[in-house]
């Protein structure tokens, strides 16, 4: 089976959706690990009760980012992964540690990229009058959002939305799509080819729409 680690920050939603799909005897691929630059992260809970291995390494007991990727690369290795999973993962990985997982480390961006990289997207997306928002999975690049797209999921918004209702609403999307892309890639069915992702020998536009 393909062997995935799953980095977190917080309470591990998306990590639960592959856990449970995980759980699955027919499903491709096993959480090897899921580690947290925070101590305190739900998700650690999450993943010690599908019996996961768990790790913390926390970036404030490194004097740089280059040492904290470098001590994270390190530890992750050690499990032997194929596929490296950013689940709200919030740091921003250096281009050494991007160049070490280049074509088989994945994050899911809650945005229709290219609309809205970066932070508070779901605010901006209602602030833009934007009639619809969603979530996008992509290979993960030095440029923070910007790598190829992989699967987007696009939700309406509605009347009275709030970042927080409207969060709700792309996160059950961000459930089907992330636990997919990840089967795919276990399938060997995904690639990264250059500046684009391809899904079984066929480029798949920069988009992300499909
Ligand atoms: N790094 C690269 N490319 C990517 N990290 C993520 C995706 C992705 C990536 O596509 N190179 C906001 C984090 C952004 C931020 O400024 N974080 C701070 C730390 C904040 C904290 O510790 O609470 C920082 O300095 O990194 C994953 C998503 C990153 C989201």
């Amino acid at each position: 089976k393909c062997r995935a680690v799953v980095l977190i920050s917080g309470s591990g939603t998306n990590l639960q959706a592959f856990l449970d799909a995980a759980a699955r005897e027919d499903c491709d691929y096993t959480v090897a690990a899921v580690i947290s630059n925070k101590a305190d992260a739900y998700g650690l809970t999450r993943a010690q009760n599908a019996g996961v291995a768990t790790e913390v390494l926390s970036h404030r007991d490194f004097s740089d980012r280059d040492s904290f990727d470098q001590a994270m690369a390190k530890l992750i290795d050690t499990y032997q992964p194929d596929l490296i999973i950013l689940a709200g993962f919030m740091r921003i990985l250096t281009p050494d540690f991007v160049r070490h997982y280049s074509g088989r480390m994945l994050n899911i961006h809650p945005s229709l990229l290219p609309k809205y990289q970066g932070l508070h997207t779901h605010q901006r997306a209602l602030d833009a009058g934007d009639s619809e928002h969603g979530a996008t999975v992509h290979f993960v690049t030095e440029e923070l959002d910007g790598g190829p797209p992989v699967l987007q999921a696009a939700v309406p918004i509605e009347a009275g939305d709030t970042a927080e209702t409207l969060a709700q609403r792309v996160q059950v999307q961000e459930h089907e799509i992330y636990p997919l892309v990840a089967t795919w890639f276990a399938q060997g069915r995904l690639k990264m080819a250059g500046d684009r992702a391809e899904l079984d020998g066929e480029l798949l536009p920069r988009s992300g729409k499909r």
